[in-house]
């Protein structure tokens, strides 16, 4: 509590309203929470407006208005400008706590009630008199101060609001706009939006701060939210990293410590739950919703492939599915090219054998991703293939695309890994009946294995019932047709392309 609001527990004052109403106002003032405000109409008419609503008023109106509540009066052209008395208070300051218990059905003398009226309208001109009385005497005794000031405006305030809540229950005119359980609702989400970088922010210390309860506020803001308290902070916490992931370039620590989460574990966690993606992925599928640049997700896969971080290089692949980047372009421009800068530096010595590793570890994870997009579910086989990466040779990646991309174009295709021995293709493709063998082979030393898969064919007796395909980096066009190969094709898409047309043939 603050030595301003402790020094000053009650104003009273006479205001002249000279504003014009006009909609679209800005409402106001707003009541500080704690405290009430008593208005009374003295003269003149116009438009009360509380919150976003706007109510003629003419004298004798009163108006209780509760804290945190924002109003104002406005005039509506007429020459007789409105007078206003206003009397404001914190009941705790000058009433009994018995008097003034926010718990009680009806506290503050009687005046507010369960459904705290934040502004009646009672309308009784013969009691506008006795009212204006009361106000004098309180604000005379508040003007002069005397040591006994407060003890005495405490007796007058209990008057005037043991006479206020008599007349409010014989009254018949009486408004009630809003309900307390609504207000105290009201500021909780607000209070809720503005502290909730703040992760000591709890149930109890909000409470608190609205005077009220944590029980009676967990209690109705259950009932009017449809959520548990600590249910909607989690979400307006997200919802505010959601934000920051999109428009702010700021680290997960960052955001942890803006959004008032714990750790960031839990914010990964609770992310995940909430959005179905992690952070990474969401903010890059902003990034691509925006428009921003299709590319630039594509070089942030290609960069994190290089660096082996196949988690981020997944959640990439993922982020860019889901946003409905087509897998072939994902393939080439993100993970095939980061693998072909590797590629380069390997050659040039720049990086060595682990960097490639986990390089292709990465890269195989992302294409888990690709797979049943490259892949069409369910199409009749075409015809039989068998794939192998040549003896002596352990490269597997091309030659898992080319098994994938022919999948995708339906073939059947009989994988026999890597490291193949010539006669090992030959026997497949016997007992599989396949149409064509399929050899990879990317090192120059291994190349030669390849003739040796010819040649193994013509001896097994089933050169013509095959056609023999060749590929990989160092495989050439020339080359397939020196050592008697059917077909050489650059990469995957081709050499699935000329598989179907193959196995068409036969
Ligand atoms: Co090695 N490696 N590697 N390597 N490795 C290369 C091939 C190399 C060119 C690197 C370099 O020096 N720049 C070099 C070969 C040099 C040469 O012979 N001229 C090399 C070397 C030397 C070695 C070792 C000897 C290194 C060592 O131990 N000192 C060693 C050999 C191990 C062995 O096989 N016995 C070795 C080991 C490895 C790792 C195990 C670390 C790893 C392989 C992991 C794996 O495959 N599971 C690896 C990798 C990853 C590479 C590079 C960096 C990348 C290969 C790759 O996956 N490319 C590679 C450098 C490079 O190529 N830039 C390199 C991506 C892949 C999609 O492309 O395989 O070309 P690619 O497939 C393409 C096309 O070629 C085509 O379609 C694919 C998609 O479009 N294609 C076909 C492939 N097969 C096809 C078949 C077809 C048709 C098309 O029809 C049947």
């Amino acid at each position: 509590m603050s030595d301003e609001f402790r020094e000053c527990p009650i104003t009273c004052e006479t205001r002249c309203v000279d504003e014009d109403y006009c909609p679209d106002i800005n409402p106001g003032h707003t009541i500080r929470n704690g405290f009430v405000e008593i208005n009374l109409v003295v003269s003149g008419s116009g438009i009360h407006q509380i919150m976003n609503e706007a109510d003629e008023f003419c004298p004798g109106d009163i108006h209780i208005i509760g804290g945190g509540v924002s109003h104002s009066y406005y005039a509506i052209g007429c020459e007789d400008k409105p007078v206003i008395y206003t009397l404001s208070f914190e009941p705790s300051a000058f009433l009994d706590h018995s008097l003034w218990d926010i718990e009680s059905e009806r506290y503050c003398l009687g005046v507010f009630r369960d459904t705290f009226p934040i502004s009646a309208s009672v309308l009784n001109t013969t009691m506008t008199e006795e009212f204006k009385n009361l106000f004098k005497e309180i604000s005379d005794e508040i003007s002069e101060k005397p040591p006994e000031w407060q003890t005495v405006v405490g007796a007058n305030l209990t008057i005037l609001l043991a006479k206020l809540g008599r007349y409010m229950d014989m009254a018949d005119t009486v408004k009630v706009e809003y309900a307390k359980t609504r207000m105290t609702v009201f500021n909780a989400k607000r209070l809720i939006e503005e502290n909730c970088h703040d992760n000591a922010m709890t149930l109890v210390s909000l409470a608190s701060s609205l005077y009220v309860s944590p029980s009676y506020l967990s209690r109705i803001f259950a009932k009017a939210t449809g959520e548990t308290f600590s249910n909607y902070v989690r979400n307006i916490r997200i919802e505010r990293a959601c934000k920051l992931l999109k428009t702010t370039n700021l680290t997960n620590r960052e955001i942890v410590n803006q959004c008032g989460l714990k750790d960031i574990p839990s914010f990964y966690r609770i992310f995940k739950a909430l959005m179905g993606m992690t952070p990474y992925q969401y903010k890059m599928s902003q990034k691509i919703y925006q428009g921003e640049s299709v590319m630039s997700i594509l070089v942030e896969i290609s960069e994190n492939l290089q660096k082996g971080k196949a988690k981020i290089v997944k959640e990439l692949v993922q982020s860019s599915l889901d946003n409905g980047l087509p897998a072939v372009q994902i393939l080439n421009d993100g993970l095939l090219s980061g693998m072909s800068v590797i590629g380069e530096k390997f050659k040039n010595g720049e990086v060595y054998v682990p960097e490639v590793l986990v390089a292709a570890r990465a890269m195989n994870q992302g294409m888990e991703l690709l797979k049943p997009f490259l892949v069409e579910d369910g199409v009749q086989s075409k015809g039989k293939v068998c794939i192998g990466t040549v003896q002596g040779d352990l490269h597997d990646i091309g030659k898992n695309i080319v098994k994938m991309m022919m999948e995708g174009k339906g073939l059947e295709v009989i994988d026999l890994g890597v490291d193949v021995a010539p006669e090992s293709f030959v026997q497949a493709a016997i007992e599989n009946e396949c149409a064509v063998i399929c050899c990879s082979a990317l090192l120059t030393t291994t190349m030669g294995v390849m003739a040796e898969v010819v040649k193994a064919s013509e001896t097994a007796g089933i050169r013509d019932k095959v056609k023999i395909m060749v590929g990989g980096a160092p495989v050439t066009d020339g080359f397939c047709r020196e050592i008697g190969a059917d077909t050489y094709t650059p990469d995957a898409a081709s050499a699935a392309d000329a598989a179907v047309e193959h196995c068409s043939s036969l």
